[in-house]
């Protein structure tokens, strides 16, 4: 088998649709893997389609058709020999030529197409032509053979396979990708190669490590064929009969891959080799983990749980939710996905959510995830929409599940396929059923073809038919069974409304909040920059989004007027309402199963839900949900009408000791205090309680409830912060050098509420280790700031807008 890359001197240029008069005629240089936007932005003709109002001004481009051209040399084919074009990805209609053959179409983004070169490639050079069709053309008439159906937003996404957010999302721009967005090769064999390779890992009851592995084969001629599967030193090997193999490998004693916090992550090498008539000719490496997986969904006294059990443990799945890392798929380096799996590995995740608006995410993403025990829930790609079930959608729909289903089930991390992300929601709660006028919507792929597609292929993976789901005639979204998606907090009411419900697995929810400081700056330059401000406006993409920001945080702080604090006080508040639910569904372990919070990343500079922004810094929610996923967790919950204590114990070890519990003015004067005896067995929640001294303060406006074991602290007030006399300048700070860039002391010289540090304002590249930290009177606290920028002046990371806190925030201007 020899695999000839063709990334090298392919060339751009626009044949069809409207292009500006500056643009026409032009032909540039392009990338391979890559996408039209970014090959028109390296040659100049584009301005940066993510900076201000570019977006509004490239839309010109959805309209375009493009043609990729590249040459390269060969040989011509010898007898006997087989070339394949193979293109693993393109985004999206297109029609591949070689010398001027049409060697096929193309019209789905995420599969791969191989198409046989025999009767066109010549000795010498070789000519090779990508034509793409404007998706957004094909769709609209796709559509309108299909029929129209509903959607969420207005162009035409669910009418072909293309990311659905490509078109734009309540958090992603409309700039419509097109490109060969994945490697290009051509592939010449004699004898026979591997066309598919199936590793099924299991665990027997004994520990023994299983893996079932079936390969099909695609053959040039008639040798014997026999297929070798190894796992260091141990070798089964079985003959081809017909056009497949399948081969049963055992371990003894084998070493389980654990999820994050339960354990390691061993992985082993696995190589499947293709030998005709006793020769290598071709072979496939996968690494694998050995455990087991499945959902427990047995009804129980409440209703139907979600809970997911990894080698017989049963797991509290701390995530968030994953969209496309950067909208422009192809900048999405291995370095980057594992940057971000990173961040969230820090912040305690053991579990991530491909959701289904974007991809089947990439091979460097699952080993990302695999090395580090992060489970992955992975959606089909179909969102907030209703789907033909009709030709020509249908058959593309099933060769992109076998293709996907087939790459990613030998990665550990992988526990679970999931149907769609709120189509079934959108069926029955949306008011869209209506529209369909008897039309199909999808609900054949969700029940039938994609399960049936999982039983086939990956036995051992549980299936899940959407996200929210509950089974039978239930509403999908019912708290008492299955997942939920938790959207009236942002949509319509306060945080604290998260306790109206207690679900058995929360798949979704979040508030927004801008990015930092630095990224806002580097994107948009409105002058005057206001949250309603042209470019600023642009970034917000959600419905209403800036009233829903003001209204959840009304109730809680005063709307600030000035830039500066507005965007302070709004992304405390963003982290403020996640942490208060992530606590909330913490709390009710083991009848809660799952919080995955929307969204861990962004895909563009963007005032949006997520924790860590599209220049990859994280803000201050991200350091929220890691103090709120934190193995062991306090925190004050309500319970019967009384308020109490609730330890979480998400931990192998029972959690043993003494909670010390104060009631405390805001000036350090105690004036209760209990010793509360705590013995929390491993993985399970206990119920303390909280005398009435504790919860009953002589002025609520100046007290606070702290409980502390250890690290693990809890601060309960006695009303909302805008209602509270807080000392509006509670401590003292001093900065230090250190090695790794400053040290910053500050001690309290009055109850200090959310502590933070916006240290990318004096220096881009500056991460403090914490923020959002509470600190009763009297106590110190010493954060670390890491940069390589050498400051002049460190103390301006004691400015009163970059060491801030909740206090500074907490009354309106005109109060002070
Ligand atoms: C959820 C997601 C996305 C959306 C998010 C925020 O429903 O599934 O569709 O971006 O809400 O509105």
């Amino acid at each position: 088998m020899i695999r000839m890359t063709l990334h090298d001197d392919w060339s751009l240029r626009a044949v069809g649709g409207q292009v500006p008069d500056a643009l026409a005629n032009w032909k540039v240089p392009a990338q391979v893997p890559g996408s039209t936007h970014l090959d028109l932005l390296a040659a100049g003709l584009i301005p940066d389609p993510y900076l201000d109002r570019n977006e509004a001004a490239l839309t010109w481009m959805h309209r375009v058709d493009w043609q990729y051209t590249t040459t390269f040399r060969a040989t011509g084919p010898r007898p006997g020999e087989r070339t394949d074009l193979v293109f693993e990805g393109i985004d999206t209609i297109a029609t591949v030529e070689l010398n001027g053959d049409v060697l096929g179409h193309t019209a789905n983004m995420h599969r791969s197409y191989r198409f046989d070169a025999r009767g066109s490639l010549r000795e010498g050079v070789n000519e090779l032509t990508v034509s793409l069709r404007s998706a957004l053309t094909h769709a609209e008439e796709a559509e309108a053979q299909l029929g129209w159906r509903q959607r969420a937003y207005p162009h035409p996404y669910n009418a072909l396979r293309k990311m659905a957010c490509s078109f734009g999302w309540d958090w992603g721009p409309d700039l419509q990708t097109a490109g060969i967005w994945k490697p290009v090769r051509l592939e010449r064999w004699e004898a026979g190669r591997l066309a598919q390779v199936r590793p099924l890992v299991t665990v027997d009851p004994d520990g023994t490590g299983r893996v079932d592995v079936h390969t099909d084969i695609d053959s040039a001629d008639d040798r014997a064929y026999t297929v070798a599967v190894t796992i260091g030193d141990d070798q089964v090997r079985t003959a081809v009969q017909h056009t497949s193999a399948r081969a049963t490998l055992l371990v003894p004693d084998v070493r389980l891959w654990w999820p994050l916090g339960y354990g390691d992550q061993p992985l082993y090498d696995l190589t499947v080799t293709l030998l005709a008539d006793g020769q290598p000719v071709d072979s496939v490496r996968h690494r694998i983990g050995f455990r087991t997986v499945t959902v427990d969904t047995e009804p129980d006294e409440i209703g139907t749980p979600f809970t997911f059990v990894v080698n017989g443990k049963r797991v509290f799945a701390k995530g968030a939710n994953w969209i496309p890392d950067d909208h422009f798929l192809t900048r999405v380096t291995a370095q980057r996905t594992a940057r971000r799996i990173d961040q969230a590995v820090d912040a305690h995740m053991n579990m991530l959510r491909v959701w289904g608006g974007g991809i089947y995410e990439s091979d460097d993403f699952y080993d990302a995830c695999d090395e580090r025990g992060v489970l992955v829930w992975q959606d089909f790609p179909f969102s907030c929409a209703f789907y033909a079930e009709e030709e020509p959608l249908r058959h593309e729909v099933e060769a992109e599940a076998r293709e996907n289903v087939t790459r990613l089930l030998p990665h550990p991390s992988l526990v679970l396929w999931n149907g769609n992300n709120e189509n079934l929601p959108a069926y029955t709660d949306w008011n869209w059923r209506d529209s369909l006028k008897g039309r199909s919507w999808g609900l054949g792929y969700y029940t039938e073809l994609l399960p049936g597609l999982v039983a086939e292929l990956d036995p051992t993976r549980p299936y899940a038919p959407g996200s929210p789901y509950s089974p039978g005639d239930l509403p999908p979204n019912d708290a008492h069974h299955g997942t939920r998606h938790e959207w009236d907090v942002w949509n319509a009411v306060d945080y604290t409304h998260y306790r109206d419900h207690v679900p058995r697995f929360c798949a979704e929810f979040g508030f927004q909040g801008p990015p930092t400081w630095t990224t806002l700056h580097r994107w948009i330059h409105d002058e005057p920059m206001t949250p309603a401000s042209p470019a600023l406006l642009l970034h917000q993409k959600a419905e209403d989004g800036n009233g829903k920001l003001h209204r959840g945080l009304e109730p809680h702080l005063p709307v600030p007027t000035d830039l500066e604090r507005w965007h302070w006080a709004t992304q405390l508040n963003q982290a403020r309402a996640v942490r208060f639910g992530l606590e909330h569904f913490r709390s009710w372990w083991p009848r809660t199963a799952g919080a995955l919070v929307w969204q861990l990343n962004d895909c563009w500079p963007a005032i949006s839900w997520s924790a860590v922004d599209s220049d990859e810094r994280p803000k201050p929610l991200y350091y929220a949900i890691r103090q709120a996923f934190t193995p062991r967790l306090l925190t004050v919950q309500p319970r019967e009408g009384r308020t109490t204590l609730v330890a979480v114990n998400d931990h192998d070890q029972p959690w043993t000791g003494t909670v010390l519990a104060t009631r405390q003015t805001f000036a350090g004067e105690v004036l209760a205090t209990a010793e509360l005896p705590l013995d929390v067995p491993p993985r399970s929640t206990a119920q303390l309680d909280l005398a009435d001294d504790l919860l009953k303060p002589v002025d609520p406006r100046s007290e606070v409830l702290v409980a502390a074991a250890g690290d693990a602290r809890a601060h309960h007030l006695f009303g909302e912060d805008r209602d509270l006399d807080y000392d509006p300048a509670p401590f003292t700070a001093r900065v230090l050098p250190v090695d790794e860039g400053y040290r910053i002391d500050v001690r309290a010289t009055s109850y200090v509420r959310d502590l933070a540090l916006l240290a990318d304002k004096v220096a881009p590249d500056a991460v403090v280790d914490d923020m959002l930290v509470s600190l009763p009177a009297g106590e110190s606290r010493s954060f670390l700031v890491r940069t390589s920028t050498n400051l002049h002046e460190p103390s301006a990371f004691l400015g009163p807008d970059v060491l801030c806190c909740a206090n500074l925030v907490a009354r309106a201007a005109e109060d002070l």
